[in-house]
């Protein structure tokens, strides 16, 4: 089965930055084996495998501690890939998965003893067939009871819609890749000012400053996405995440080179204190608790 998108960096360079003790990469995947795990049939891509081992020994190379492991589309519901990489991960991996409305309670508690600590709504309609919002309300409303919480992916024209659903979510909510700004806006337009008030306005909402790969226009080494991110790290110290995004599925402009990503964290996180907060407290706090 070929991937239908650009392979992932097969050396990526020695970053600059070195992350501090304990830093966690709090976005990222793994895909497969195909033939120990089957991607889903709804799929809407095809992934290169990136199996588990890959995943630990990019993290040690860029010198992370940690990893959030994020259950994507192309596995559907099935999280066996997802679980089977944190039962292997020594205590140093967590999850987000994605339920069905049907998951058993068993299921749940399965996943949670695994390290799953959080549920994924994905509203990007290339991604996924849109699941209606009852659903994810009744699926929120018992996750939240195991002490869950909800990471949401949507694009910036989504938002405004999203906002009255979103109000209702009883967990902390974690929004994928600052909520995708079109970042040929600057931060002072409406649009982004609208995700800076969202935050402002709702204090159980934090955003990943990750993926500078997809938002960008320029390209490496992602000027283009230093202000938006630093806004955000700044204005919002105690609720930002960080994360790899490894291995970038369906990226089509160019390879990311993780060497690249990682020193991109110096230019929107500018002090220590800043960068201890948003790779070591914060996904601490969120994922070890
Ligand atoms: C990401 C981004 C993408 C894919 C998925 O679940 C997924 O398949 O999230 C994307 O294509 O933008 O966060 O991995």
């Amino acid at each position: 089965m070929d991937p239908d998108y650009l392979p992932f960096h097969p050396s990526p360079r020695k970053p600059v930055f070195q992350p501090p003790a304990g830093a966690v990469d709090a976005h990222c995947h793994v895909f497969g084996p195909a033939d120990q795990f089957p991607y889903a049939a709804e799929r809407k891509y095809t992934p290169c495998d990136a199996p588990k081992e890959k995943l630990f020994s990019l993290r040690d190379y860029l010198g992370f501690d940690r990893n959030v492991i994020v259950q994507a589309s192309c596995h559907g519901r099935n999280n066996d890939a997802l679980v089977d990489a944190l039962i292997n991960a020594e205590g140093r991996a967590r999850g987000v998965a994605v339920v069905s409305p049907t998951v058993t309670d068993d299921e749940l508690k399965v996943m949670d003893a695994a390290g799953v600590r959080a549920v994924r709504f994905n509203f990007v309609k290339r991604l996924v067939d849109a699941t209606p919002r009852e659903v994810f309300l009744e699926i929120a409303d018992r996750i939240a009871r195991l002490g869950w919480h909800i990471v949401v992916y949507f694009e910036a024209p989504d938002l405004e819609e999203l906002i009255p659903f979103l109000k209702q979510l009883p967990t902390t909510v974690v929004v994928d890749h600052m909520g995708r700004p079109d970042v040929t806006k600057s931060v002072d337009h409406p649009d982004f000012q609208r995700f800076v008030g969202f935050m402002d306005d709702h204090e159980n909402v934090w955003t990943k400053v990750s993926c500078p790969e997809r938002l960008t226009v320029s390209g490496p080494p992602y000027d283009d996405v230093i202000a938006h991110a630093r806004t955000l790290v700044e204005r919002f110290p105690d609720r930002v995440l960080w994360g790899t995004d490894w291995p970038h599925p369906n990226m089509k402009s160019h390879v990311p080179d993780e060497g690249d990503l990682v020193d991109v964290i110096p230019r929107i996180a500018v002090t220590e204190a800043l960068q201890s907060k948003l790779l070591v407290d914060n996904p601490t706090r969120l994922y070890w608790k």
